[in-house]
């Protein structure tokens, strides 16, 4: 299956975005940091070329420490600001308020030297939808003056918040581009919850899901779910492949794990069969809110 989401009122921000560019001291870009190569619009990576750009590895508290660390180092070596941060913590949240100060330095040297002083610094926050840019900007606030919420496209326009420090943010909607450049983009910004899940075959992302686990997490699954070896045996993927068509071949080795997890937390459907729609949703769900412990999908 294809995920791809790409509604009108995303031109529409985008074209917004592009208006408000020469208002801006630099751009603040958010990347998921589970994902931070899938979560990095092209299209925002090239608004603003010349402007001075800082790439925050948001929600870094929900994704492997040792993955973020080599992210970090990755970036640095690409010669790209960055940093690894969780935007729900205030403390966190002064973390860029320093970064911004930082990458700053050398444009406030050089308008103090024309004698321009005070001017406030501005900066556009961009991303993805849901990647927690309002939730940024409300840390950095201490008030919760944007909208948030755990779905995409909770902001829908422009919004000026100016800090304490005389900071000026530019809160800004979620934005997808039109065509990913292969199906891992869309299917991993579709696992995050950037895409709109009514477009979405949860059953199918979820098992693409277990698949993209096995190889680092698959005890940490097991554990989480009590999963025993004889319910994911290889007579099990072979029973359950015998007995059901699924369009992907790759993902018969998730089944199992499906069927396991529907059985262990009693989602049963009428004639005790197991859940397994349920049992994907609830993986899902517990996966995007961090419940399954810290889990990168991309790495370097
Ligand atoms: N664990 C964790 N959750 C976060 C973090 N940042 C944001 N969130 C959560 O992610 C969800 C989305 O946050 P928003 O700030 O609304 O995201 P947004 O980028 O403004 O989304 P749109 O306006 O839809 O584009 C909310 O449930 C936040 O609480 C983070 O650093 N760590
Ligand atoms: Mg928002």
């Amino acid at each position: 299956m294809q995920y791809q989401w790409f509604p009108g009122h995303m031109t529409k921000a985008m074209r917004m975005m592009k208006e408000n560019l020469s208002l801006v001291d630099l751009i603040v870009e958010l990347a998921d940091a589970r994902i931070p190569v899938s979560a990095r619009n092209p299209e925002l990576k090239h608004l603003g070329k010349n402007k001075i750009r800082l790439v925050v590895l948001n929600k870094a508290d929900l994704a492997d420490k040792n993955v973020n660390a080599a992210w970090k180092e990755a970036f640095l070596k690409e010669g790209i600001p960055s940093l690894l941060l969780n935007s729900k913590d205030a403390a966190g949240a002064k973390k860029l308020r320093a970064a911004i100060d930082e990458v700053m330095q050398e444009k406030k040297s050089k308008e103090i030297a024309r004698g321009i002083v005070g001017r406030p610094v501005r900066a556009m926050i961009v991303g993805i939808p849901n990647v927690g840019k309002s939730t940024l900007i409300n840390s950095l606030h201490g008030h919760a003056s944007a909208k948030t919420g755990n779905r995409p496209g909770v902001t829908k326009g422009k919004q000026w918040i100016t800090l304490s420090d005389g900071l000026q943010l530019l809160d800004t909607p979620g934005v997808l581009w039109p065509k990913f450049e292969d199906e891992t983009t869309g299917r991993h910004l579709a696992m995050i919850g950037s895409m709109n899940d009514a477009n979405i075959d949860i059953s199918d992302l979820s098992l693409q899901l277990v698949v993209e686990l096995l190889p680092y997490y698959k005890e940490l699954l097991a554990s989480k779910y009590a999963i025993t070896p004889e319910q994911v045996s290889a007579e099990k993927v072979d029973a359950l492949r015998d007995s059901l068509l699924t369009p992907d071949p790759k993902v018969y080795e998730a089944l199992p794990y499906l069927y396991a997890i529907a059985q262990n937390r009693n989602l049963l459907r009428k004639g005790a069969q197991p859940d397994t729609e349920r049992a994907a949703a609830m993986l899902l769900d517990d996966f995007r809110n961090g419940r399954l412990g810290r889990i990168s999908i991309e790495r370097p």
